[in-house]
């Protein structure tokens, strides 16, 4: 029951968050880095699509409408992709 409850909770705040979620990453340098965080991050059901901004270092995640990522999921994608998350941002 208490588990029922924590989970609850939990979806419902993912509900309440705003849709655009800007990463500051470090370490990418050209397009293949651009085009390795674009493949980790499309096969995750709740983005619905992803802008990489190389000249700013920012990633641009857009996600489906009631969906939110947690910035542990965002940390962890990036961080498998060989790069390392300086900031998260939602707008
Ligand atoms: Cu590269």
């Amino acid at each position: 029951m208490k588990k029922m409850m924590a989970l609850t909770l939990m979806l419902f705040s993912f509900t309440s968050f705003a849709k655009e979620i800007n990463v500051k990453v470090s370490g990418m340098v050209c397009s293949m880095c651009a085009q390795g965080i674009q493949k980790k991050f499309s096969a995750i059901s709740e983005v619905k699509s992803l802008d990489v901004n190389l000249d700013k270092k920012i990633v641009n995640i857009f996600t489906h409408d009631d969906k939110d990522l947690e910035d542990a999921t965002i940390t962890k994608l990036i961080t498998e992709a060989g790069y390392n998350v300086a900031s998260i941002e939602r707008k």
